[in-house]
């Protein structure tokens, strides 16, 4: 019995095909496609009927490798929605690098109290979060929200055309700051205080919760049966903290990709006032859990970095800008990854250079030099990071679980190994399809539990220790890192 997770990334989307044999998973990627914006009148949008067409084309691929599936789940980056009337989406979803909000979230900020918000959602402040896409669309778009009927996530929305049915995933909601942190379900308070009609927000179902069959008008279109779709972890990091192979009930993660998340999970959210001064966050997770964690800006630096350089002809793979890093000094120059600075599309070179020039260090100037500023700062940060989730959970951790494609970058784990000065344990790469997976899995009833899960994932795929070195010259830069202005 083979089935489907559908994991959409900013690099790419990929189709996988998951058998469970005894307590050994085997995956096969049967389809990969882009997944890129699209910039349209100088805003930002999901390409969504291209996306709708590549998941048919996945399971139209599927039947042809024998491999018709007997469920399948989506999952996507969290945070972005379409809106539904009379059963129609009303525009193209928008993606959350999109400019429109920039300014909302302090207006909002100031409007209802950040500690409030805070309080209610345990949700960290982040600019494109949903809650201020929607109170941008109030100032900029007020028809299109009158208008509106439904709420829908990226992966509730695909997963609606394929079935027919509207139905919202716990995971993915709680990103929207809008789901109170301790009834688990829509703030219906905070959503009328906004200024939003309750009836767009359906009722939530926890990952692994069934969801609806294909419709028989698209099983006709792939010759498949009506094969049934489950809500999973539908946020892609909760699928991905869902893969992380750890036999210990308490441990720190690592979802490294286009973002960096890092954290711990956690039984009840922690909303006090350290994790409200210290910007984290408390994200719905699979099996009843939270993700007490924190957004780090991630390779998405280093991804702008070389689409400038494609841009301008000079164009290295990853693997080459990883090597060039490497060839560069060593502890020459560091960002804050996570100064907003870095988060639109666009210049990366100039904005590094003029961040280094206000923090009185020396700008790089050669590629591979920007390289090994953005991952040598990118390691320096999980270390503080990794240091603040010990902090607010009260628990120490022997070492660092990292997944997720990030991981192909052995350079980077090796960094972060010496900067923490912990072993990472590196893998599966493929964290946020298996997450989907094996989520798929527990509401079949096929895995009993997420611990269940992880042990068959640890059988599973292989798990690469990164042993710290180099102690003293990365606790000499981490010392100096911190005391960076502009951190
Ligand atoms: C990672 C991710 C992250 C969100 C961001 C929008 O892909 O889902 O957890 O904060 O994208």
């Amino acid at each position: 019995m083979s089935i489907i997770a559908f994991d959409l990334g900013a690099s790419s989307g990929r189709a996988l095909a998951g058998d469970l044999k005894g307590n050994r998973i085997q995956i096969k990627e049967i389809h990969r496609f882009s997944n890129g914006p699209i910039q349209r009148g100088g805003h930002l949008y999901w390409d969504i009927d291209h996306l709708f067409a590549q998941i048919k084309q996945g399971l139209a691929k599927a039947k042809s490798m024998g491999k018709e599936p007997d469920s399948l789940g989506i999952d996507s980056w969290a945070v972005d929605y379409g809106l539904i009337a009379q059963g129609r989406l009303l525009q193209a979803p928008y993606h959350y690098r999109d400019h429109r909000t920039d300014g909302v979230m302090d207006r909002v900020g100031e409007k209802i109290g950040r500690s409030e918000i805070f309080s209610r959602t345990g949700i960290q402040f982040l600019p494109f979060n949903t809650i201020y896409q929607l109170a941008a669309m109030g100032e900029q778009e007020p028809e299109v929200l009158i208008k509106a009927e439904r709420f829908l996530m990226i992966p509730e929305l695909l997963r609606y055309w394929l079935t027919g049915e509207m139905i919202s995933e716990f995971t993915n909601a709680t990103t929207t700051q809008l789901v109170h942190e301790a009834t688990r379900t829509w703030d219906v308070e905070l959503i009328s205080r906004l200024g939003l009609k309750r009836s767009l927000f359906g009722s939530l179902v926890q990952p692994g919760t069934p969801a609806g069959r294909l419709l028989s008008s698209v099983s006709a279109e792939l010759g498949l049966g009506t094969i049934p779709v489950m809500a999973v972890g539908e946020h892609d990091t909760a699928s991905a903290v869902a893969s992380v192979p750890a036999m210990e009930s308490s441990f720190a993660y690592l979802s490294c990709g286009t973002w960096s998340l890092l954290g711990t999970e956690v039984d009840q959210p922690v909303t006090g006032r350290k994790a409200l001064d210290l910007n984290f966050t408390n994200e719905g997770g699979v099996g009843g859990k939270y993700r007490l964690l924190k957004n780090i800006m991630g390779l998405w630096i280093l991804q702008e970095l070389k689409r400038e350089w494609d841009r301008k002809g000079q164009i290295y793979s990853f693997e080459e800008w990883v090597a060039l890093s490497r060839q560069a000094p060593a502890f020459a120059s560091w960002i804050n990854p996570d100064d907003p600075a870095f988060l639109p599309a666009g210049d990366m070179s100039v904005r590094i250079r003029e961040f280094c020039l206000k923090t009185k260090q020396q700008a790089p100037e050669q590629p591979g030099e920007f390289a090994r500023c953005i991952l040598e700062s990118l390691a320096l940060q999980y270390r503080h990071v990794l240091e603040q989730t010990e902090l607010l959970s009260e628990r120490s951790f022997p070492g660092l679980y990292m997944v997720g494609g990030g991981i192909r970058n052995e350079l980077l784990c090796q960094w972060t190994a010496n900067a923490i000065g912990r072993p990472v344990w590196a893998g599966p790469i493929e964290g946020s399809a298996i997450g989907n997976l094996a989520v798929q899995w527990i509401g079949t009833g096929e895995i009993r539990d997420l611990e269940e899960a992880r042990t068959i994932i640890r059988n599973s795929f292989a798990v690469r220790e990164y042993e710290p070195a180099q102690g003293p010259q990365w606790q000499e830069a981490y010392d100096r890192f911190c005391g960076l202005g502009g951190m």
